[in-house]
Formats: C-alpha cells, sequence, structure tokens
C-alpha cells in the first residue's frame, strides 16, 4: 500500500494542552506521525510518496473562507497581542449569546473553537495545510486507480466541522477528501471512522447530505469528549435522513463488542452502495491509550482491517487519534497490514 507523508506535520509542534485544568505537554506531537512511517519503512509497507499542493479551492469546498482565513493568521494575531503563552480559547457564543464575529483575536478564537485543549502555535497552520495536501495526494491516486492508499496526516481532522476547529483538529482531512471525490467524478462515497471519538466535524458538513454517508463507532458521548454530539438518535436530516450512523459504547468496551458494531456498520456501507471508502483512522481504540476509555489488543486492529477489506471498495486511509507513542506504528500499520491481507 501507498503512503503519503511530509516532514511538514512537524511544524505543528504546541508546547501547551489544556487538560484537567493544567497545561500539559500535548498528546497530539510530532512522534505520532514519525513513529507511523517508521513503521511503514521498517515492515517495508510499500512506497512513501510526498503530497503535491492543491491549494485553497478544494478546502474551500468544505470549509468558510472566513474561518480559512482566521486559521492562516491566528498565531500571527495572537501573538501581536503580546500574550506569552500560546493561543488558548477562552470565551465562546454560548446559549443566547451574539453569534456576531468579533474583531479581537480572543473573541474571535472562541467564535471558531469547539473546545480550549487545542492551542495555536507558530506553524499550525502550515502543517494542517500539508495534511489535507497529503489526504488529497491519496484520493487523487485512489481516483486513478490505486485500490487503498494511506494518507498520513498529521494534525487530524475529524472534529474541524465548516468553520470550527478543536480536538486537536483545524481542517478536516477526510471531509475535504470526501468532497474531493464528489468533485472529480464519483456519486457516493462512505466515510468510516473508527477513531475512538465521535468525528463531530465530519458528521455535521455532511449531515443533510445523501452522497456522503458518515459511520462512527466511538466512546459514548456522555461520558466522551466530544460531548455534545455522537449520539445514536443522530441519523441526518433533511435530504441525508438516514445517511449518518453513530454507534456510541460505554467504557471499557473490548474487541468482541466493538466488531459487532462495526460489521453493523459494514452492513450498511454495503446497502448503502459507495464507490469509494474513507477510513478516519484512529488507533485511540487500544487498551493503553492515555485519553480514551476502550480496550482494543494489537491483533483486533489486524482482525478489523482484514473485516474492512472484504467490502472490496477502493480506499482511502486517513490518519486520526492515537495517543499510545510507543504502540502507535505496530497499531496503525496492523489496520493497514490486515487490510491488505484480507
Ligand atoms: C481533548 C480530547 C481531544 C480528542 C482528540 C482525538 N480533551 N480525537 O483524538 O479523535
Ligand atoms: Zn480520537
Amino acid at each position: 500500500m501507498l503512503t503519503i507523508y511530509t516532514d511538514n506535520h512537524v511544524l505543528r509542534n504546541a508546547k501547551t494542552e489544556l487538560a484537567g485544568g493544567q497545561l500539559i505537554q500535548t498528546f497530539e506531537q510530532p512522534a505520532r506521525a514519525t513513529r507511523i512511517v517508521e513503521r511503514i519503512k521498517k515492515v517495508s509497507l510499500g512506497d512513501v510518496l510526498e503530497p503535491n499542493d492543491f491549494g485553497l479551492e478544494p478546502i474551500f469546498r468544505v470549509h468558510d473562507k472566513k474561518f480559512v482565513r482566521f486559521l492562516e493568521t491566528a498565531w500571527e494575531a495572537w501573538s501581536e497581542t503580546g500574550y506569552k503563552g500560546e493561543g488558548i480559547p477562552m470565551c465562546w457564543p454560548a446559549r443566547r449569546m451574539s453569534t456576531k464575529i468579533p474583531d479581537h483575536i480572543n473573541g474571535k478564537m472562541g467564535y471558531y473553537a469547539m473546545a480550549s485543549e487545542t492551542s495555536f502555535s507558530p506553524g499550525t497552520w502550515e502543517a494542517a495545510f500539508a495534511a489535507v495536501n497529503v489526504a488529497l495526494t491519496g484520493a487523487e491516486l485512489v481516483n486513478a486507480g490505486e485500490s487503498a492508499v494511506f494518507a498520513l496526516c498529521r494534525p487530524p481532522g475529524h472534529h474541524a466541522a465548516r468553520d470550527m476547529f478543536g480536538g486537536y483538529c483545524f481542517l478536516n482531512n477526510a471531509a475535504i477528501a470526501a468532497q474531493y471525490f464528489i468533485d472529480h467524478g464519483k456519486s457516493r462515497v462512505a466515510v468510516l471512522d473508527v477513531d475512538f471519538h465521535h468525528g463531530n466535524g465530519t458528521q455535521d458538513i455532511f449531515y443533510d447530505r445523501n452522497d456522503v454517508m458518515y459511520l462512527s463507532l466511538h466512546g459514548d458521548p456522555r461520558d466522551a469528549f466530544p460531548y455534545f454530539l455522537g449520539y445514536a438518535d443522530e441519523t441526518g436530516k433533511g435530504g441525508g435522513e438516514g445517511y449518518n450512523f453513530n454507534y456510541p459504547m460505554k467504557p471499557g468496551t473490548a474487541f468482541d463488542e466493538w466488531v459487532e458494531a462495526l460489521n453493523d456498520a459494514l452492513q450498511n456501507i454495503r446497502t448503502f452502495g459507495p464507490d469509494i471508502l474513507i477510513v478516519s483512522l484512529g488507533v485511540d481504540t487500544f487498551e493503553t491509550d492515555p485519553i480514551s476509555f476502550f480496550k482494543l489488543k494489537s491483533d483486533d486492529f489486524l482482525t478489523y482491517g482484514a473485516s474492512i477489506a472484504r467490502l472490496k471498495l477502493p480506499t482511502l486511509f486517513v490518519m486520526e487519534g492515537g495517543y499510545d507513542i510507543n504502540e502507535i506504528g505496530r497499531n496503525t500499520v496492523n489496520v493497514l497490514q490486515g487490510f491488505e491481507s484480507g
């Protein structure tokens, strides 16, 4: 399997994450992608290619232009205020407040944020833009007939909505790739999100559409981030009714239960009959992931990779989360190798 990767992901290297009332070292750090690409080379998964530059147009097909402009300029605006720390949103347009976009960076930060753990640092925009190019290069190859490609995106994307960042995400790599397929001749795309967290951004972007189906297996939002989306009764709206599937699962869920949800999701994908499958691949379902509560083991990643392959669809894997740095390489590549063996 081909992998798309660029060292430019290291430009995203925030020093702080707000967690448990403290500023800690970020879980989402450069070593994640580096460990994965090392493992890919070690097991000779296939060639590792640099991304091409697709510019901003494919991003504007999914994200709001003012939001993109905000992402491009946020670090500069924040640092110009003289603040000493990294850019952290602190104030939101909560219930019954105005939704006007403020001029001050503090206000803008809150307007566009869906959470406050994700600090802005120098290079954040450049890395987020590079990650989109990684996903689009993978999409271009799959569209040209490659049967499966791994887009090793970092930072991740599935929490980013049309005009919202947070949960370590800025631009929605998987959603931009899905839209790219639709804009380049495909009629139907399924996005299967196996990251531990619900991909609120991807769900939101395609919620009223029937050309992109979204299916997500994740920690029950009653107990897990992003808390405010990802419930089983969110099934789509308007023309998109019936094209959104959420499988929230409780703390401690192990593979036997998780794979039942997967099989149901795979059956829904078969019924939909898409031209393309995108897998939002997070390995934070692993038993020792530091921020999650599922109990998958390393071999389970091999097993479910093979199950996904049985759909026999052209497939683009897009990297999302996973924070056990010592095992992230093995677990991620297990999914890809399982897929190849399936
Ligand atoms: C921060 C939780 C962020 C979750 C990031 C993630 N409190 N999403 O892995 O898939
Ligand atoms: Zn996650």
